[in-house]
């Protein structure tokens, strides 16, 4: 039927566990809320319809009972490397981008889509280049949307320069619906970091290429940017599993004490 993967199985326990899990341990100053009665309004959006005639208004009522505010200076933004992104956010702890907040978790990493005429998910979903209005596309739309709106502080934003079609697509949803819902006024800077893959081809760079169209876009609009290469603290954990490539730093007080380790004994 369709090209796209279908509905994950096991959507509905999948969804009810990560809602319990969120506003239980991961956090709980979202306070209460009815999972079961939001997981029944996130479905009202797509079941039992067309799977092409799905849009972002579809998931209004499930957004708006599962809104939370985002901590100000906690938001990241990213294109390319959603992986990085989720470790070094480490679910909150450290910041919390659109995948570590309520509405984020109902839809990280799972696929679904109704069926018109018919009470059951299906085992294959459009894709968005077969129908744009699909359940995904118009749940990650409204997200991206919602969370822009939220976001306040200094704004941060993960970069893949290494990443083939550049760094900062033209078309994406940072670009088409984020970066157009940041609240200016609520906003004192945005931080860029751009981190080329570890051993990968440094195509794009801060002042160069993408990054550059994206930092003269954000300026143009009146906004304070800074733009790191290869920030540090991320570069570690992307180093973690390289530890010894030649671009990954060496701590020198580490190598000391690993030394004062091989010779006091
Ligand atoms: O790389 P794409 O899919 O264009 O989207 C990345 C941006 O859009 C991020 O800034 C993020 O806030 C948002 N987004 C996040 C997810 C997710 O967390 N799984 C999915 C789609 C869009």
């Amino acid at each position: 039927k369709w090209k796209g993967e279908g509905t994950t199985p096991n959507l509905d326990s999948i969804i009810i566990g990560r809602c319990y899990e969120y506003i239980r341990i991961v956090n709980p100053a979202v306070g209460e809320k009815n999972c079961s009665e939001l997981l029944e309004a996130f479905k009202k959006a797509f079941m039992n319809k067309d799977p092409c005639n799905i849009l972002p208004s579809d998931y209004e009522l499930f957004i708006n009972l599962s809104q939370h505010s985002i901590p100000p200076n906690k938001s990241l933004f990213w294109e390319n490397n959603q992986f990085l992104v989720s470790s070094y956010a480490a679910r909150t702890r450290r910041y919390m981008p659109l995948g570590d907040t309520l509405i984020g978790a109902f839809g990280d990493l799972l696929n679904w889509c109704g069926q018109a005429n018919n009470t059951e998910v299906d085992d294959s979903c459009p894709t968005t280049e077969e129908c744009e209005n699909n359940a995904v596309e118009s749940f990650w739309r409204i997200a991206s949307i919602n969370y822009a709106k939220q976001s306040s502080g200094i704004i941060h934003v993960m970069l893949n320069g290494s990443a083939t079609g550049g760094a900062y697509p033209l078309k994406g949803f940072f670009a088409d619906f984020e970066i157009p819902n940041l609240q200016k006024e609520r906003i004192s800077q945005i931080e860029i970091w751009v981190m080329d893959d570890i051993g990968g081809p440094d195509l794009d760079s801060c002042g160069k290429g993408s990054v550059q169209t994206l930092e003269t876009q954000l300026k143009e609009m009146g906004y304070d940017i800074t733009c790191i290469d290869n920030y540090k603290s991320v570069l570690f954990l992307l180093c973690l599993d390289h530890p010894d490539h030649p671009s990954c730093p060496v701590v020198s007080s580490a190598l000391s004490a690993q030394r004062g380790c091989v010779f006091s004994d």
